[in-house]
C-alpha cells in the first residue's frame, strides 16, 4: 500500500514506551542464561505462547515475573540498546522512555544499576545516530504512595538524569488521588509529569490525573471518550494523549483494530498519536502500530502526518529542535 512507505519514511517519535516491555523472549532467555536463573517455560514458544491476556493484570503478572532476568547495569544496557536499534530502523528520531524503578529495587537491584545501564544506551544512540531522548521514572501505582516517596528519595543523585515523573501498573483500584502528595513533591522538583489514566479505569481517573495530579500528557486516555465534557476540554488544552493501539487490542480494551476509537478521537480535535507501549508483548513496534492502523481504520495519508506532527508537538524537545522535524 502506498501509504505504508509513508509511515516507513516519516521521521517519528515515540512518547509512550516502557523499557521493559521491550524485553523480547529471546533476550529473555539469553539474560536468565547469563544470571543463572531458571524460567518457567521450557523455550521461546511457549514463552510467547503465554501472551495471550484477557486484561491488563494478566499482562503485568507476566512482564513483572520477566523483568526478573534484568540484574545487572549490563543487562539494562543490552535492553534498552536493543530497543534503541529497532526504534532507530523504524525510523524514530526521538523516544520518551519510561523504566519503573520499583519493579527493580524491589528485588534487590539498586536503582544506580538500573539508571546507569539505560542511560549508557541512551547516550550512544544520540551519539551514533543524533537519535534525541528523555527518561520519565514512573510509580507503580499497585504500590502505595509511601513507596513512592522512598523510591524518589533513592532516586535524588540522578535527577539531572530524569526527565520526568509517570504513574502506571493496575489502574482500576489505584486512582491518582492515591498519589496527590507524591506528585506535588515532584512538580515541587520542577519536572513535568504525565499519568496513565483511561486505559481501563475510567473516564473520572483522567479528570483526577489533570486536577490533582496536574499532569501534562494522558498516557492512554481511550476512555476519555465516555465523557464529552472531558473531550471538550482535553481538545481546548491541546492536551495530549499517548494512545497505544496494539497493546488496546491485546489487553481487550477494544475487541478488535476496526473498533479502535483513533480516528474519532482525532476528528473530535485530541492530540492523539501512536505509540507501541510494550512492543515486545504486545506484538508491533511503532511502525507495526501504525501500520496496522493504516490497515485496519483505512487511515489516510493526512491522517498518519497528523499522528506523527501531534507525536512532535506532545514532545518534550525544545521547540527549536520540533521546528526542524516539521
Ligand atoms: C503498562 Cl499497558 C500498561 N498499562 C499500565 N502500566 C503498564 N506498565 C507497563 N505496561
Ligand atoms: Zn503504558
Amino acid at each position: 500500500h502506498p501509504i505504508d512507505a509513508l509511515i516507513a519514511q516519516l521521521p517519528k517519535t515515540e512518547l509512550h514506551l516502557h523499557i521493559e516491555g521491550t524485553l523480547e523472549p529471546e533476550l529473555m532467555f539469553a539474560l536468565a542464561a547469563r544470571n543463572g536463573i531458571t524460567l518457567p517455560y521450557a523455550d521461546i514458544a511457549s514463552l510467547r505462547a503465554a501472551y495471550d491476556f484477557s486484561n491488563l493484570q494478566s499482562f503485568l503478572d507476566l512482564y513483572y515475573a520477566g523483568a526478573g532476568v534484568l540484574q545487572t547495569e549490563q543487562d539494562f544496557y543490552d535492553l534498552t540498546w536493543a530497543y534503541l536499534q529497532r526504534a532507530h530502523a523504524d525510523g524514530i528520531v526521538h523516544t520518551e522512555i519510561f523504566f519503573d524503578p520499583q519493579t527493580h529495587t524491589a528485588r534487590g537491584i539498586a536503582f544506580a544499576t538500573v539508571y546507569h545501564g539505560i542511560s549508557r544506551a541512551l547516550e550512544e544512540a544520540e551519539a551514533e545516530w543524533g537519535m534525541t531522548s528523555r527518561l520519565i521514572m514512573s510509580f507503580l501505582r499497585h504500590l502505595s504512595e509511601e513507596d513512592g516517596f522512598a523510591v524518589l528519595e533513592q532516586a535524588m543523585p540522578y535527577l539531572s538524569g530524569i526527565d520526568g515523573f509517570g504513574l502506571d501498573s493496575s489502574e482500576a483500584g489505584h486512582p491518582p488521588s492515591k498519589f496527590q502528595r507524591l506528585f506535588a513533591r515532584c512538580r515541587q522538583l520542577e519536572l513535568p509529569c504525565v499519568a496513565h489514566a483511561g486505559e481501563e479505569g475510567p473516564a473520572a481517573y483522567v479528570c483526577e490525573a489533570l486536577d490533582l495530579l496536574q499532569v501534562c500528557r494522558i498516557d492512554h486516555g481511550v476512555r476519555s471518550l465516555e465523557d464529552a465534557a472531558l473531550v471538550y476540554r482535553l481538545a481546548a488544552e491541546r492536551m495530549p494523549l499517548t494512545v497505544c493501539p496494539l497493546s488496546n487490542i491485546k489487553l481487550k480494551v477494544f475487541a478488535d483494530l476496526s473498533q479502535h476509537p483513533l480516528r474519532s478521537m482525532l476528528q473530535a480535535g485530541l492530540v492523539a498519536m501512536v505509540n507501541s507501549d510494550d512492543p515486545a508483548y504486545f506484538g508491533g513496534y511503532l511502525g507495526d502500530n501504525l501500520l496496522a492502523c493504516r490497515r485496519a481504520l483505512d487511515l489516510g495519508a493526512d491522517e498518519i502526518v497528523q499522528l506523527v506532527r501531534n507525536s512532535f508537538e506532545a514532545s518534550w524537545l525544545a521547540p527549536a529542535q520540533k521546528a526542524d522535524w516539521q
